[in-house]
């Protein structure tokens, strides 16, 4: 909640010692304090015109601020008074009471002009008193005004050159209130009754002639009329006609005022009370009172510098104080926020990765809230800057607190184990399965424990690695194993490390997908934050750029009513000039914001290590969904513009119209063709497969083959030898025949026959063998074509499928863009789509007419190198295709 103002005294506010201004420190303490909006009502007039007198009355007081009842001057520089607004609950009402101007004591009358600018520059209705009537004297002792342009500066730097800076006074000075004192005059114009501000507004005309003395009394009046946003009257009776009362009027009761001053300070009072304004610098920064401290002290030393006072300058100075403590209030937020709501250690880094998400999110809302004028965003880079190095901090802390607690956990959990080892319980035969089983325990048990944080698997790891070499001394000492089964054992432990350590890899690589995703997430956020804000700022912008116009424009239709022609036409300049503004405002939304985003980006996402391509993604479609949110402020903007006419507005709106179609046209383009990326990229990535598919299977195909010759020749060869042999021993079983004395011819003849016809026989054995395996051979070729063409086939028609899904879907999509064009009026541009549209639906015509060619020269092309990889006859091949691609249209028919 903010802070009002504590029970106090009017203080003094700016010390005014021999013309020399100085800032009261205790006045600014209370300031400080204050972190309430302000309304600041402040009034200034010639000296002894009971101004201290009115301002009490504001308080509902007699006294408070010190009167005098001489002639000599009371109030000295400017005094403050800060109490809570009577109407405003949460905000703080600020008395400013000054020094009276003119007194003839004084040495130095450019001091009263400073007091004079000062005040204009602090408050937020502005009251200048005066007694009697606003005649002549009133008007020509209004000078101060007419120095303001000298005074006071809207800019650090005149940009437009050509334009007066005080055309930008009326978007930051205060409004303006005539209180007239003593009024005696009845309230009547040519006869007919008048109000009080008709009765201002009739003093405020310009005086014609063109002679020296008409002009110089003109100036104030234009200065009026020209730099104040509102102006208001009020005219009051003398409080009382007894003088001695009036001379110690502190002390007289409102039973003894005239009732007609009571009930003119009532409407005065209430007026304030209802209508006086919360104190803002441009661009809707509010006042609160500790930016009243800091510009009460920048004015008054810019003053005593013998420099001129400036508004830019002031607002520069607040916000490089007040966003340095918002970067702070923003990083403190995030550190508490994530101290409260981590456990550590996470269970995952994912887990500590999304809390940080949503701490960011906050710590950045705080610091837009409490940001402005952040030039270049130099304070959001350095806040991200600082909430990185925070969350490395974070993170670094959940690693060890994870070790910490794993080294532990797993400590408590080994050590039976370890002492088993140290009393060489595993020392005996069949003492490594042993260990083996206590080991696996201990794992098994701390893959048990919960939460046990990011470094749970590298804690184990280093235990597991500990106890390789304990291991294997046990399994060498392990008498109950041969040196067969310990091998394979020590071969299975290599095994399990190297898996783990690719598991331990895959988890790495996991929580570095997971931190690339968390940094993209932050860039993200502060780019859609920051587009909000200035939005917010831009939309802020328009509004005071139009208000400023709107006033010029008032100001330019009255002179002409008086008939002040070439005043009034002296104004164009300035009013165009401002229409120039706005326009330049409304026009350049996206250079403007793209810039700013595109910069910032670039440098966050180099402090975050972010890849720079993700950023024209995310600021493309941030981009968009501003414009398009922008459209309807712009609409409400635009209707309250008093300076365009119905016509000219409903040119302004078609205008808008068709940019925003255009944009998204440019959008849709840009989608599209992404796509068509995207559609490319399939097909390329298809057609890679298909080609590796196809190698792989014709690899695999050969070398099946080749084993089954290798097989088949070994067969033969086998055969072959038994053959050589069997014949070799013709001539020896002809000669053991001849020689056997047990046989008569006649015997050994048919045994020879017998001899021969056997290895006829076998002979033909042997070629029915190789005719057999020389077929099958033919018949494997035939089939590994057949099956590789079918599975092209199937491929091909699946991407031809694709295809043609993918081109339809461009072909409506374009459709849909043309048809919009056509409905919002782009005649030309929708039929420049046709080109475009012809084409594709060529494309498609193409795609689907030709099944036959199409699949024919495919599988032509790819059968006949196959088949000549394969060996097998090509003649083969005209019937394999024809029977795959009937088979195919069979197919299509259905589909
Ligand atoms: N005639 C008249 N006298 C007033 C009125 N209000 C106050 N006074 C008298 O004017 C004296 C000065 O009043 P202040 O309120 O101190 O006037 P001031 O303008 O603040 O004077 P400085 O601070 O010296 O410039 C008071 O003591 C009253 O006697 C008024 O409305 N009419
Ligand atoms: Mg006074």
């Amino acid at each position: 909640m903010a802070s009002g103002p504590n029970m106090m005294d009017p203080i003094c506010l700016v010390e005014n010692d021999n013309d020399l201004l100085s800032v009261n420190q205790e006045a600014l303490q209370i300031l400080e304090k204050i972190s309430q909006p302000l309304v600041v009502v402040a009034i200034v007039g010639l000296y002894r015109t009971g101004k201290s007198y009115l301002m009490n009355r504001l308080k509902g007081q007699n006294n408070g601020f010190p009167l005098g009842s001489t002639v000599q001057s009371k109030t000295k520089g400017i005094w403050m008074w800060c109490v809570p607004h009577p109407s405003k609950s949460d905000h703080t009402l600020v008395l400013l009471d000054t020094e009276g101007l003119g007194d003839v004591e004084k040495g130095d009358p450019k001091n009263d002009s400073w007091i004079f600018a000062l005040t204009v520059l602090l408050c937020s209705s502005f009251v200048y008193n005066s007694m009697n009537t606003i005649n002549h004297q009133a008007l020509e002792q209004l000078h101060y005004v007419t120095e303001l342009t000298e005074l006071i500066r809207a800019k650090s730097s005149s940009r437009s050159g050509v334009l007066e800076d005080s055309t930008e006074f009326v978007s930051f000075f205060p409004d303006f209130i005539w209180t007239v004192r003593d009024f005696t005059l009845e309230l009547m114009l040519n006869g007919h009754p008048i109000t009080e501000d008709e009765y201002l507004e009739n003093a405020l005309k310009l005086i014609p002639g063109k002679n020296p003395k008409a002009q110089t009394s003109n100036l104030p009046r234009e200065c009026i009329r020209h730099f104040f946003p509102t102006r208001k009257c009020f005219v009051f009776d003398r409080p009382t006609n007894d003088k001695e009362l009036l001379a110690d009027i502190e002390n007289v009761s409102e039973d003894q005022l005239d009732p007609k001053f009571l009930e003119q300070t009532k409407n005065f009072c209430s007026y304030i009370f209802t209508n006086a304004k919360t104190k803002t610098l441009r661009e809707g920064i509010t006042v609160t009172g500790n930016r009243l401290r800091t510009l009460v002290v920048t004015y008054v030393d810019t003053i005593n510098t013998g420099a001129v006072p400036c508004l830019e300058n002031a607002v520069t100075t607040l916000a490089q104080l007040e966003n340095s403590a918002a970067v702070q209030k923003a990083a403190d937020h995030y550190s508490e926020q994530m101290a409260q709501q981590l456990r550590l250690p996470t269970d995952t880094l994912q887990e500590l990765l999304e809390v940080h998400a949503a701490c960011e999110r906050e710590a950045i809302a705080i610091f837009m809230e409490c940001s402005f004028k952040d030039e270049n965003q130099e304070f959001q880079k350095n806040l991200v800057e600082i909430i990185k190095d925070k969350k490395e901090g974070f993170l670094l802390q959940n690693e060890q607190a994870s070790v910490k607690y794993c080294q532990a956990k797993l400590q408590e959990l080994s050590k039976a184990l370890m002492e088993n080892i140290s009393a060489g319980t595993f020392s005996v035969p069949g003492g490594h399965e042993l260990y083996r089983k206590a080991k696996g325990m201990v794992e098994s048990e701390y893959c048990q424990v919960p939460r046990k944080g990011v470094k749970a698997n590298e804690v184990l790891q280093n235990f597991l690695l500990s106890q390789v070499a304990i291991e294997k001394s046990i399994l060498q000492a392990d008498k109950a194993l041969s040196d067969g089964e310990k091998a394979v054992v020590e071969e299975q432990a290599r095994r399990e490390t190297a898996e783990r350590e690719q598991e331990l890899l895959k988890q790495k690589l996991q929580e570095l997908e997971q931190q690339t995703a968390a940094r993209q997430r932050s860039l993200q956020e502060n780019i859609a934050q920051l587009t909000e804000k200035l939005a917010r700022r831009r939309e802020k912008q328009l509004r005071e750029q139009n208000m400023m116009l709107e006033h010029k424009l008032k100001v330019q239709e009255a002179l002409l009513k008086e008939g002040f022609r070439k005043k009034s036409e002296e104004m164009n300049a300035e009013i165009n000039h401002l229409k120039n503004m706005i326009d330049n405002t409304k026009d350049d939304d996206t250079p403007w914001l793209a810039v700013a985003l595109d910069k910032f980006g670039k440098e966050i996402s180099s402090l975050l290590c972010t890849p720079g391509k993700l950023l024209g993604h995310i600021a493309n479609e941030i981009l968009l969904n501003f414009l398009l949110s922008q459209v309807a402020i712009e609409k409400s903007i635009l209707q309250a513009d008093k300076a365009l006419s119905d016509g000219e507005k409903a040119v302004v709106e078609e205008q808008a119209r068709r940019e925003t179609a255009e944009r998204e046209q440019e959008l849709l383009k840009q989608k599209l063709q992404e796509l068509e990326q995207q559609t490319e990229a399939r097909q390329r990535s298809l057609q890679e497969n298909i080609a590796q598919l196809t190698k792989k299977l014709a690899r695999r195909r050969e070398k099946q083959l080749r084993e089954q010759n290798m097989m088949l020749e070994h067969k033969l060869k086998a055969n072959e030898v038994l053959q050589n042999f069997l014949l070799s021993q013709v001539a020896i079983e002809i000669s053991i025949l001849q020689a056997d004395k047990a046989l008569s011819d006649g015997e050994k003849a048919v045994a020879e026959e017998q001899a021969r016809r056997e290895t006829a026989e076998r002979e033909q054995e042997l070629l029915k063998q190789k005719l057999q395996e020389l077929e099958q051979q033919t018949e494997a070729r035939q089939r590994s074509l057949q099956e590789n063409i079918a599975l092209l086939t199937e491929k091909l028609a699946s991407r031809r499928e694709k295809l043609l899904r993918e081109h339809n879907m461009t072909l409506e999509h374009k459709l849909k863009v043309q048809e919009a064009l056509l409905k919002e009026g782009f005649r030309k541009k929708s039929e420049e789509m046709n080109a475009e549209i012809n084409r594709l639906k060529n494309m498609i015509d193409n795609t689907k007419d030709d099944d036959t060619s199409w699949l024919a020269v495919a599988l032509d092309k790819f059968g006949k190198k196959i088949s000549s990889l394969l060996c097998a006859p090509v003649k083969l091949l005209g019937h394999i295709v024809s029977g795959v691609s009937s088979l195919f249209k069979m197919k299509l028919l259905f589909f």
